[in-house]
């Protein structure tokens, strides 16, 4: 059977969400550690133009988004479950406000107050991806200072929500919404400057979140980039489960280009192989690897029909 392949960098955020989906079903996977920044030759390979972070490989089938990932974890690992005896809509609500809402007033938050320490590189990476010039240390210390309030003001309901009697925060079992918001507060510890002094008078977000941190990584071994590439060429894409489409999609085999609705990154093209509810997945024929299936989920990516390309 093919390994966990986790292409991911320690101070990412989205990828500790998937390291402790890791830990909490005790599963061995391989660690591939990619560049915080463009260029990523060896990622892209693989995606076919995606550059975010992080992603997971199955063999040749690369799940992009860790609303994607972490789904497709819990469809082949059941146990113990992401979403317990929850309704996954409660989930996928949590984790929609966590990761935008929550999540990006704390990343300018610590990135403008951590503007010195960090290279200047990923300043001016994090600003191409959004399509804007690169900002002086001036105006990201300025909108670190503006992002405060949005952070203070949303950390009372998380301990409310903890103030139920419950130990997480939709039940007695941590799950993926307990993930989705505690990676965004693990970001305030993530970079030189400690920001988690927000976070000081909340003592019960401070107890569960040292429960989330003892869940662990589960077991992973290193594996180099060009090993992964390997494993990708020698293995073919899994069968594409049968397709539940929505009346609106096009018909599998339509040319396609995708990507995430809000990066102005690269387009990502092959022929649809699978949808369903939650995925779409795209199948591409790389000169060097061979056929890959790149899968995505279907909220949150702008696709785009497309005349097939001449051979
Ligand atoms: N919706 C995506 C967001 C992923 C994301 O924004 N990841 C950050 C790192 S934590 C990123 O891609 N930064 C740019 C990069 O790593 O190239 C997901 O859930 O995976």
């Amino acid at each position: 059977m093919n390994e966990l392949i986790l292409h991911h960098y320690d101070f990412s955020p989205f990828s500790e969400k998937i390291r402790l989906i890791f830990g909490l079903k005790a599963l061995p996977w391989r660690s591939v550690v990619i560049p915080s920044v463009m260029p990523k030759p060896d990622l892209v390979r693989l995606t076919g133009g995606y550059r975010h972070t992080p992603v997971l490989q199955i063999g040749a089938d690369i799940f992009c988004d860790t609303r994607l990932i972490a789904r497709e974890l819990d469809r082949r690992y059941p146990q113990p479950s992401l979403f317990g005896a929850n309704p996954p809509g409660l989930t996928a609500a949590v984790e929609a406000w966590a990761e935008r809402d929550l999540f990006w007033p704390i990343a300018r938050y610590v990135s403008g107050t951590n503007a010195e320490e960090v290279a200047p590189e990923l300043h001016a990476d994090r600003a191409a991806m959004r399509g804007k010039h690169t900002p002086s240390i001036a105006r990201l210390k300025a909108l670190a200072e503006r992002s405060l309030g949005l952070v203070q003001a949303q950390i009372p309901p998380i301990e409310d929500m903890l103030g139920q009697g419950r130990a997480y925060l939709l039940s007695d079992a941590p799950g993926l919404a307990d993930f989705a918001v505690y990676h965004a507060l693990w970001f305030l510890k993530a970079m030189p400057i400690d920001c988690s002094a927000v976070l000081a008078p909340f003592p019960r977000i401070g107890s569960w979140m040292e429960r989330i941190g003892s869940i662990g990584h589960g077991r992973s071994a290193d594996m180099s980039p060009l090993e992964a590439l390997d494993v990708a060429a020698r293995a073919r894409p899994a069968r594409a489960r049968p397709t539940d489409a929505a009346a609106s999609d096009p018909p599998l085999g339509t040319w396609l280009a995708l990507r995430p609705e809000e990066y102005v990154t690269d387009e990502i093209v092959g022929d649809l192989v699978y949808a369903d509810r939650d995925e779409l997945a795209i199948h591409r024929l790389d000169s060097a690897l061979g056929d890959v299936v790149v899968h995505f989920p279907r909220v949150g990516y702008a696709l785009r029909l497309i005349e097939k390309a001449a051979p």
